[in-house]
């Protein structure tokens, strides 16, 4: 069995599209991949009950109980190595990670960026595109690296900006994509 662990802050959208995937698609049956565990650094992350709608194991491990950014990664990967995973997701997971983690998941750590990457890595890449003037817009997939947002790309798409969006009303549209990209881009990495 494959274990796939997902790492979540938020409202945890692309977790639960990965998690319908997988049970639509029968990931389990086929490929032998199943979420092993939805792990949110935030006590008040919408996507943990979620995931618990959903019949997934969670797990809360709250990034302020730790002095530093190297004792919560410490912490965090040995919550992760319980499930022994073939990949780690991260679905809206909005703490940069150290390079200790990244090395530790070389290989099989996958992130969603809001943008199309390289363009506006980092925080608020909506308002930023708007700001720039884009006519287009869009979702990537990638490879985590230890510099942030820059690994390699493994899926994108691309959505219209619209005469007159917002932060909120463009990526309202970028994150329907995101949910059909990134079920895809790690089925396509698993089944290999
Ligand atoms: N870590 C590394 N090393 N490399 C990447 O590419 C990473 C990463 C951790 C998260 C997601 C990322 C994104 O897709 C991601 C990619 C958080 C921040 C950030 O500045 C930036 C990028 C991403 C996630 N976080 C603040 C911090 O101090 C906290 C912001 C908050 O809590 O709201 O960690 O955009
Ligand atoms: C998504 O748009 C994701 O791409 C973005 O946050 C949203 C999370 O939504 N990620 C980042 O900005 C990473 N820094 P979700 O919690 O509903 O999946």
């Amino acid at each position: 069995m494959k274990n796939i662990v997902i790492l979540i802050s938020g409202s945890g959208s692309n977790m639960a599209a990965i998690a319908q995937t997988a049970h639509k698609e029968a990931w389990q049956e086929k490929f032998g991949l199943r979420i092993a565990a939805v792990i949110s650094n935030r006590a008040d992350a919408q996507g943990l009950p979620l995931a618990k709608s959903l019949g997934l194991a969670t797990d809360l491990l709250p990034h302020r109980d730790f002095a530093s950014r190297e004792a919560f990664d410490a912490a965090l990967m040995a919550r992760i190595d319980l499930h022994a995973p073939q990949l780690v997701v991260l679905a809206g997971f909005m703490r940069i990670l150290t390079s200790g983690f990244v090395s530790r998941y070389a290989g099989r750590l996958l992130n969603i960026h809001p943008s199309l990457l390289p363009a506006f890595p980092g925080l608020h890449p909506h308002q930023r595109a708007l700001d720039a003037g884009c006519t287009v817009a869009g979702a990537t997939v990638h490879q985590v690296t230890v510099e942030l947002d820059h690994g390699p790309i493994l899926a994108q798409a691309v959505v219209p900006v619209l005469a007159h969006d917002t932060a909120d009303t463009l990526a309202a549209r970028v994150l329907t994509q995101e949910h059909l990209i990134y079920p895809q881009a790690i089925a396509k990495l698993l089944q290999k």
